[in-house]
């Protein structure tokens, strides 16, 4: 009997879900379902692959809506969460009772724990400490924005370590450790203790990376570091350098995609106006109200960076 878990690939909050999942269906469903992980990605043109819903029972957690018959859970708390309308009308006709919606939720983490404790007999009691700090870390629920870039915490050199994306087989690994360990014991496993390590330093190239190419202008902090080979940067970093923007974006580039990131500073003296989800889908992208993106072929960078200018244009305050 196997298991395919698919979760929001380099995202804390995706590797969170997917240990809570499996907890769950372990402790309630069944004791000896083996299971199977595999990353989601945002990109540019088919996200699924029918070849990834291989298992007895395939589940999609903290990430976009499939309509495959192959689907049998799902669990999401984005604002964007369907490719098409026709996918909405499948879930909204769906009455399997084993797919899930809310967007009111700070991280897909917390909901997965909440609905299968009060639907399905879970008690996440032992996983608390992993269910709030994705709450935290989701929901950027940081005090300031040092907090935020802070490694200090555990969750945080987790959360370093996923969103950096540099070994593929570390979501997995963390994965099936956070299901047996706690946050504090999986960060001094071997081949984990020394990729942090690297990372710390990594991390601080980041920030001195950002703070040479950030402009601050009218409430929005720009940036583009697709010439920097700088990928999977810590997103706060920018309210870290410019506390006075309301809102960031910023230009990167990898292998797999060119990406526009906008955010906005949950400190910021000035709130929020615009959602940032709606305002990334006119351009085929999507994410939250408060955090969002858009992703193009690598190739299609220029595109990219004018869609980023365009953008940033219309987040700054009048002057
Ligand atoms: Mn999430």
């Amino acid at each position: 009997m196997k298991v395919k878990v698919l979760f929001h690939d380099r995202c804390f909050d995706g590797i969170a879900s997917a240990v809570v999942f499996s907890r769950f269906y372990r402790e309630c469903v069944n004791p000896r379902a083996e299971f199977a992980y595999a990353g989601l990605m945002h990109r540019a043109g088919r996200l699924f692959d029918e070849a990834l819903f291989d298992g007895d029972e395939n589940a999609i957690v903290d990430f976009k809506y499939s309509s495959s018959d192959r689907l049998t859970w799902w669990f999401d708390h984005h604002d964007s969460a369907f490719l098409s309308p026709e996918d909405e009308a499948h879930f909204r006709r769906d009455r399997s009772g084993k797919k899930f919606l809310d967007p009111s939720y700070k991280s897909c983490t917390k909901l997965v724990a909440d609905i299968t404790a009060s639907r399905f007999g879970f008690d996440p009691t032992s996983l608390e400490e992993l269910v709030r700090w994705a709450d935290i870390i989701d929901g950027a629920q940081y005090p300031n924005p040092q907090a935020a870039i802070d490694l200090g915490e555990p969750a945080m050199q987790v959360m370093l370590a996923v969103e950096a994306g540099q070994d593929d087989h570390l979501p997995e690994r963390l994965i099936r450790a956070l299901q047996e360990k706690t946050l504090a014991e999986v960060v001094q496993e071997p081949p984990i203790v020394e990729l942090i390590g690297l990372l710390a330093e990594w991390h601080e190239h980041a920030i001195e990376t950002i703070r040479r190419v950030v402009r601050c202008e009218r409430g929005v902090a720009y940036f583009d570091v697709s010439e920097h080979g700088l990928e999977g940067y810590n997103k706060f970093i920018p309210y870290y350098l410019c506390p006075e923007a309301t809102y960031s974006v910023g230009v990167s580039l990898s292998p797999m995609r060119a990406k526009i990131s906008v955010g906005s500073n949950p400190w910021a003296p000035r709130p929020r106006r615009h959602n940032l989800a709606k305002i990334c889908e006119r351009y085929g992208g999507g994410g939250h109200a408060a955090v969002a993106a858009i992703s193009l072929p690598p190739e299609q960078i220029e595109q990219a960076r004018a869609i980023a200018r365009e953008i940033a244009r219309e987040l700054q305050q009048p002057e």
